[in-house]
């Protein structure tokens, strides 16, 4: 296993997660999904994420207060209502506080209904944050829309304060922007929520896009909807069910034609690397769908999927070390090299300076980028300013500001 010291923009060192198992079923119909977290833990989860460097904090999965059905009758269509709001209300208060003392929150459900109080978590620490829903479905049903009654399909219309207002969850404040959430992955998604994707405007990639683009360019332009400038808070909500059912076989509503598993892993991998990650949600790992194989299975592949966004890579570290050998660039006394906002802002090279070292600005949807190549960092920086790792590096400016480069610094080779 290889790992990297985890760079973020948000988390004080050292770099704390709070492991918070939701053993809870109630947002849907099928029996097993609670066993989800007690899986992920006992596969040995919290250990691998230790090895991560991460202190990691787990003092046991979450005990709800039991609502027997008979004083739960269906509001309208939703079922186990008064259930589902409260677990969430109380996850809600766990998740905010581990982030108001700098802690990750990795929640384990669990159904996706979850989500609700994890994303209300997260904006009471970080009130600009942007969400990231990685997912078959839309999971954004209101009371009007939904044909099953089952909230684990519209936890995202309640964190925008869409559909009619039902008193029962009127602790979940409308915090979330459309233009602040971004879906990949989707492939199930039901009329009413077309509808409401589409008045809304929010973005989403779906399988078609990311068969289009491929992964990577989907997670650059959902970031960029999203992102823009790589300074805001992420929260990431994965569904196990967005990975194709032969990646994930043990969910509760699977659908042919999902995210490979390199595919999953990148989303995560490239939401780790902005250094953005305050809060991550791993959903819908459900142990009592399949065989003992494929429940083995789609376990580990919820520990790799956690792995992944919290720091796990393929080979190494070459990101972290091109951060920290960027951070030598900015002493003082040099006016074309600042820091600014955890920022490196460089001049960027002149066209023709650009020519003598055969590359060329790239403009490209407000970013411009050009390869630089280690002559061109020795020739205006001091050689010793930098690693191996950061040879031929590619400088992307975030900015359509003319004389500035905001400096994100992207290692094409190692
Ligand atoms: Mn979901």
């Amino acid at each position: 296993m290889s790992s990297r010291s985890p760079v973020s923009h948000f988390l004080p060192e050292p770099k704390t997660l709070a492991i918070v198992g939701c053993p809870f079923s109630g947002g849907q119909a099928k029996l097993g999904v609670d066993r989800g977290p007690i899986h992920l833990v006992q596969a040995g989860l919290p250990e691998q994420l230790s090895e991560l460097g991460w202190k990691v904090l787990f003092d046991g999965h979450h005990q709800f207060e039991e609502i027997d059905a008979a004083s739960d009758p269906p509001i309208g269509k939703l079922k186990n209502p008064r259930l589902v709001s409260r677990v969430c209300e109380a996850i809600a208060k766990v998740v905010g506080e581990h982030a108001k003392k700098g802690q990750l929150p990795l929640t384990l459900g669990g159904d996706h209904s979850l989500a609700m109080g994890t994303i209300s978590g997260t904006f009471e620490q970080y009130p600009d944050a942007c969400v990231v829903w990685v997912d078959a479905h839309g999971d954004i049903n209101t009371a009007e829309t939904t044909d099953s009654g089952n909230i684990h399909g519209m936890p995202v219309s309640f964190l925008l304060g869409l559909g009619s207002k039902i008193p029962e969850f009127s602790w979940v404040k409308p915090l979330l922007k459309p233009e602040r959430l971004v879906y990949i992955g989707l492939r199930d998604v039901d009329a009413g929520e077309k509808k409401i994707l589409k008045e809304n405007g929010i973005r989403a990639f779906s399988m078609h896009e990311v068969d289009k683009y491929g992964i990577g360019r989907v997670v650059e332009m959902a970031l960029d909807h999203v992102n823009p400038k790589r300074d805001r808070p992420i929260h990431l909500s994965f569904d196990v069910d967005a990975l194709d059912p032969s990646v994930a076989p043990s969910t509760g509503t699977p659908v042919r034609g999902g995210l490979t598993f390199r595919e999953g892993h990148y989303i995560c991998e490239a939401i780790y690397e902005t250094g953005c990650l305050v809060a991550l949600d791993i959903m819908e790992v459900n142990p009592s769908l399949a065989d003992e194989a494929e429940v083995k299975q789609t376990v580990a592949v919820g520990c790799s999927l956690a792995r992944s966004a919290l720091g796990e890579t393929l080979l190494g570290s070459p990101f972290a070390q091109t951060r920290a050998s960027t951070t030598l660039l900015a002493y003082p006394g040099r006016s074309h090299i600042q820091e600014k906002d955890k920022k490196l802002v460089l001049a960027p090279p002149s066209h023709s300076t650009l020519e003598k070292l055969g590359s060329t600005l790239v403009q490209k949807e407000g970013q411009e980028s050009f390869l630089a190549p280690q002559n061109y960092l020795t020739s205006r920086y001091p050689a010793s300013s930098f690693s191996p790792f950061a040879i031929n590096t590619t400088f992307i400016s975030t900015t359509s500001h003319p004389t500035m480069f905001n400096g994100v610094l992207t290692p094409d080779i190692v």
